[in-house]
């Protein structure tokens, strides 16, 4: 396969700073490394640089850096769109508001080529809040909602030149969803499998029911990961910890069906907060869950020891 790292430190959606040391955390975990000796072809395409802020003001006073962030999806979109016409792009963030500009940008390229996008996202929460709900008024709560073509958008963010049907989104490890959302999310009939349903299902066949819906549709299928998807016990790096999230092996499970599938065509890697980590723990597993998505299988898995960290 061939890949292309596309580095959108932005950190301006999240309630604190940090988030724009992720790419360089996740470069320094060996991301760019792992994926070659899997024996892909990657081309580190460096930093998205933001369009300039123009200045916007909105009825909800909680709203922060919403000029800030509107101007970086414009710059993202642009870039998920160039950089998915040859190659499988993994962005790097950021905070989860990157994913307006990646699926934005990925819907654009879907609707060119004919082919159906679907959407899985793992997180603890939807993001499904838009400019009039979200009450923290943080923008990495809202790019789904965004690129879904949920009203309230227009004229501050970037007009949608196509956006992903609700319908074919599916979200993984919800367990922080605010009323709002809920309402939202039914009515535009997303498919949620909050922490409860993996518990009683397990993930493995509720992944491979969304996974069997995107082959029958010969769709594409881009994956965001935010690190607040994993248990706080094994990713503590994110500055919205929620207990309870998946384990190692649900994670990785989730990888390397998605891996089988062969359905994968972009990744995002969000959330992660290099300020708070354990001296590199919750990067090194990112990495590890992004090289379990591209090919790796624990019968040739480097002997390594997450102890001690
Ligand atoms: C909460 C938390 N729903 C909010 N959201 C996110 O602030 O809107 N936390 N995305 O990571
Ligand atoms: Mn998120
Ligand atoms: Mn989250
Ligand atoms: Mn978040």
């Amino acid at each position: 396969m061939r890949c292309k790292i596309v580095g959108a430190p932005v950190q301006d959606g999240a309630g604190r700073m940090g988030c724009e040391m992720g790419p360089s955390a996740l470069r320094t975990a060996g991301l760019a490394q792992v994926l070659s000796s899997l024996g892909h072809t990657v081309e580190d395409m460096g930093a998205v640089q933001p369009m300039p802020a123009r200045r916007v003001a909105h009825g909800n006073l909680a709203l922060k850096a919403l000029p800030e962030i509107s101007a970086w999806t414009s710059a993202i979109a642009a870039a998920a769109y160039a950089a998915s016409e040859d190659a499988m792009p993994i962005f790097l963030g950021g905070d989860h508001s990157i994913s307006a500009g990646t699926v934005s940008g990925l819907a654009r390229r879907a609707a060119e080529t004919g082919r159906p996008l679907f959407v899985l996202w793992l997180d603890a929460h939807p993001d499904f809040h838009t400019l009039d709900t979200t009450a923290s008024g943080n923008l990495h709560g809202v790019p789904l909602a965004y690129a879904s073509g949920q009203p309230g958008f227009s004229g501050y963010f970037p007009d949608l030149p196509a956006a992903v049907d609700p319908k074919r989104i599916c979200t993984m490890g919800l367990r922080s969803v605010d009323p709002a959302e809920r309402s939202a999310l039914n009515q535009a009939g997303v498919t949620v499998h909050d922490m409860r349903a993996i518990d009683e299902h397990g993930i493995a066949p509720l992944l491979r029911a969304f996974l069997a819906r995107v082959s029958d549709e010969d769709g594409l299928l881009h994956v965001s990961l935010d690190v607040d998807f994993l248990d706080p016990s094994i990713a503590p790096a994110v500055g919205t910890t929620v207990p309870g999230g998946a384990t190692f092996r649900e994670a990785h499970l989730v990888m390397e069906m998605l891996s089988d599938s062969g359905l994968v065509s972009s990744l995002d890697l969000v959330e992660l907060n290099p300020f708070l980590d354990e001296r590199g723990r919750t990067a090194t597993l990112m990495v590890d869950l992004t090289a379990s998505l591209m090919g790796r299988r624990i019968m040739d898995r480097p002997t390594r020891s997450h102890s001690g960290s």
